[in-house]
């Protein structure tokens, strides 16, 4: 890059999108301007790839979900240009921080599924692989979260609002997309996705639902402007706003409507693609040769249907043929074990949005019993297969007869799928399941959100290829027994941590000391993940601190940070919990300069790149069996935090890589819990064990206050009492209490050897290369996508 040629340009938009001089433009306009610049300069690259890739084979992830986050620092690194253009910056007096605030979170996903996304992206791109991301431009991302007295209050994210500076709007590509009572315009906005380093740019495509005519004019002619906007207003509302469930199915015809909508538009756009680039040697039967279809869970399956309707009904393919063309397209992968996010939509909303879709799932259906029957199957041992029954679609079923590939997220999650969630389909077709264990990009959660650590792995490596090759921080185990590495590692991490607690205070208004340890949990509100595990622990142990001042204790910070689905009530009677032990604790002097409880408002992708590099402990602590893999326990990993972890999901993989005996494992096995599961008593546990008591019984004993919401109430029945045919404590919190509370009483003691716990967090850096998603994109590239 010319350093003066980027200034230049870099001025001249500013002042010409804001029409006045450099010194009256506001940070918002320097933003934007430094968006047009960027964007600018990758133009060439990004329309070469899009050229080059024409008539080859192509993976096309289909998604519903995209958790991008911030762009601008993670594209400057990408470019390579993140130091330069700072300092280009700072000689123009710009501070580059300021301007980067001003950039929101594309918050367009939940969690998890959908930041995996995301990290695919990057991966696709550095490993130059030609993958197009598919999805929705919602115009309201996840919403933001406020704490009020405690309790979570949603509000809304418009993003996009002062403009959108990732994205181009290409409206020649808009594709129509006709529901049973409406037609609507998709007009697809395409952002570059950066490889690092190597020129590589692929496109992620989000598509905006707006009016097929923007004014109905016999409405306008009819004086009816009413009427008129209310059109516009029904087909702005498709994609208006991201659903915020996670782990829970949205039964809604609108959320069918948002899964049609993309998937609808996404198909035509490859069909017609495929049509305009082959031309005149076109062969249908060739379509699943060019393309292969990744759908990120149930979400886009509709894309199945679509596919057999678009060959169908608009190139005149013949059913069957249709049929096996789709079958060879797509792949499935499976994010959740939990019975309640698996999609199924009854029949009457199916007709309501995509009655031809239905027709054609209807078929599929048929064909399969048939098959079966043939095979000599009674009725009953078809019914798990059914596509439809009792006038319910089953997403996943359809998804798996039709995929040539499905796979789980993690090695235990695989062996579940096969064992259990899927146990008949595996019976049937076991080499169609195989296992991607998940990955994160270390650009973002290292290179960028990380500069310290960064420096000092490419100082001690001698060079910067592990950012090309996570699996190359092993070397660093060379240092395992050199003092002066691992004393440089707790400094490193002493620094992040004060600047988080400089962040906290800003934010927060909480002040916390650097020289705590900073243990922390941040991902969704759920109750498989356990945070109120984390909560009844503080409490005893606060109540320990209490009754004995003097008590060997490295003083501790619990940082704990996530969203609760709106509609989840006992989600938010835990983030209520939180925020209730954080008053109660921090405002007791007594015992303040040992023990600090903050619940982070508004966790997101940008605050975790400020969490992760400051975390001593890693808490994962999901029930056994529940946690499909977990990224987050990655992303500490790899900034040398230690895991406090279950043995479930990506931590069992963690714990194999780095060593258990370097990280903290606790609480029963998947095995232990399917043993005791119909005989399990909580109360039991509650009545031996004096600290559980003593934690649960605070629920209740007035100390805390929930405002007579009766959220405690409800914690403390789910615990230990049997609800309405539910069975009480059914994630095994009491089970693993003491357990877990042991653990925490090892790391207390074990912390102070501070050169012994740099070796272990050092041991973790070294061993996190397997977790990068570039090896994750490339075990799909290489095993379903044969790219
Ligand atoms: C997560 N799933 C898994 N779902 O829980 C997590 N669900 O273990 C895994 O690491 C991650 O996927 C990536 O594989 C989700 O995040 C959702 O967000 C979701 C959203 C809508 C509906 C259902």
């Amino acid at each position: 890059m010319n350093k003066n040629k980027f200034m230049e340009s870099y001025i001249e938009n500013l002042q010409r999108i804001t029409l006045k001089n450099f010194a009256e433009t506001s940070d918002k306009d320097r933003y934007f301007a430094l968006c047009d610049t960027i964007m600018e300069l990758i133009n060439q690259e990004w329309r070469n790839c899009k050229n080059r890739t024409r008539r080859s084979r192509k993976a096309y992830y289909f998604s519903a979900e995209f958790l991008v986050g911030r762009s601008l620092g993670n594209n400057l690194i990408n470019l390579g240009i993140y130091d330069e253009v700072k300092e280009i910056l700072s000689e123009i007096d710009i501070d580059f921080e300021s301007i980067e605030n001003f950039e929101d979170d594309a918050a367009l996903g939940n969690g998890g599924l959908g930041r995996l996304a995301a990290c695919f992206m990057d991966s696709a791109a550095t490993q130059k692989l030609d993958m197009y991301g598919y999805g929705v431009r919602y115009r309201e991302g996840l919403f933001k979260q406020k704490i009020e007295n405690g309790f979570q209050v949603e509000g809304g994210d418009h993003w996009i609002k002062d403009g959108d500076g990732w994205s181009i709007r290409v409206e020649s590509d808009s594709k129509i997309v006709k529901f049973r009572d409406q037609t609507v315009k998709a007009v697809p906005y395409d952002m570059p996705m950066l490889g690092f380093e190597n020129e590589q740019v692929n496109t992620l495509r989000l598509w905006q639902a707006e009016p097929f005519e923007e004014f109905d004019f016999s409405y306008f002619n009819n004086f009816q402007y009413d009427k008129a906007v209310e059109e516009k207003n029904r087909a702005e509302d498709i994609t208006r706003v991201l659903y915020p469930n996670d782990m829970q199915r949205e039964g809604r015809v609108l959320r069918l409507k948002q899964q049609y909508f993309f998937c609808s538009a996404s198909i035509q756009d490859m069909v017609s693609k495929y049509k305009r680039y082959f031309d005149h040697d076109l062969q249908f039967e060739d379509f699943s040769k060019y393309h292969i279809i990744q759908l990120n869970d149930t979400h886009p399956i509709i894309a199945i249907p679509e596919l057999i309707r678009v060959l169908v009904d608009e190139n005149g393919i013949e059913f069957e043929r249709a049929v096996e063309i789709t079958k060879n397209t797509f792949a499935f992968t499976n994010h959740t074990v939990l019975q309640e996010a698996l999609e199924s939509w009854p029949k009457d909303i199916m007709l309501e949005v995509c009655p031809r879709c239905f027709d054609i799932i209807k078929k599929l259906n048929e064909n399969l019993v048939k098959e079966f029957k043939e095979k000599g199957l009674s009725e009953e041992a078809i019914d798990p297969y059914r596509i439809i029954r009792f006038d319910q679609v089953r997403m996943a079923n359809l998804a798996i007869v039709m995929s040539k590939s499905v796979n789980g997220v993690a090695k235990l999650h695989t062996q579940i799928l096969k064992d259990d969630t899927f146990k008949n389909w595996y019976k049937l077709m076991p080499e169609k399941f195989n296992n991607k264990t998940n990955g994160i990009t270390p650009r973002r959660w290292l290179v960028y959100s990380n500069i310290k650590l960064s420096n000092f792995i490419t100082e001690k490596l001698g060079s910067d290829d592990w950012k090309y090759d996570l699996t190359k921080l092993k070397d660093l185990e060379k240092y395992l027994d050199d003092e002066k590495t691992l004393e440089e590692i707790n400094q490193i991490k002493f620094e992040n941590k004060k600047e988080l607690a400089k962040y906290i205070l800003e934010n927060e208004g909480i002040s916390i000391n650097p020289n705590s340890i900073f243990d922390i949990q941040v991902k969704r509100i759920h109750e498989y993940k356990r945070q109120h595990l984390n909560l009844l622990h503080i409490i005893n142990l606060y109540h320990k601190l209490k009754k004995n001042p003097d008590m060997d204790f490295y003083p501790t910070t619990f940082i704990l940070g996530g969203k609760a689905a709106p509609g989840y009530f006992r989600a938010k009677a835990i983030i209520k919990l939180a925020n209730e032990i954080a008053r109660v604790i921090n405002n007791d002097e007594e015992v303040n300069d040992k023990i600090k409880v903050v619940f982070v408002n508004n966790y997101r992708v940008s605050y975790g790149e400020k969490l992760f590099p400051a975390a001593d402990i890693s808490e994962q602590i999901s029930t056994a069996g529940k946690e499909a893999s977990g990224t987050g326990n990655m992303k500490f990993m790899l900034n040398g935090a230690l895991t406090l972890g279950t043995y479930d999901g990506a931590n069992i993989e963690i714990f194999e890589n780095a060593g258990v005996e370097n990280n903290y494992l606790f609480g029963a096995k998947v095995e232990e819990l399917n043993e005791i599961y119909d005989s399990y008593n909580p109360k039991e546990f509650y009545y031996k064990n004096e600290d559980i008591k003593d934690a649960v019984d605070t629920l209740l004993s007035g100390e805390l206050n929930d405002n007579d919401s009766y959220m405690f109430l409800d914690i403390y029945n789910c615990l230990i009492n049997p609800q309405g045919g539910e069975k009480a404590d059914t994630y095994f919190v009491l089970k693993d209490f003491e357990d877990y509370k042991k653990t925490h009483e090892k790391i207390n003691k074990e912390y102070s050897d501070r050169l012994t716990w740099a070796r272990k967090s050092l041991k973790n850096i070294a061993n996190a290369g397997y977790f990068s998603s570039d090896r994750t994109i490339l075990e799909y590239a290489k095993d379903i996508w044969k790219l």
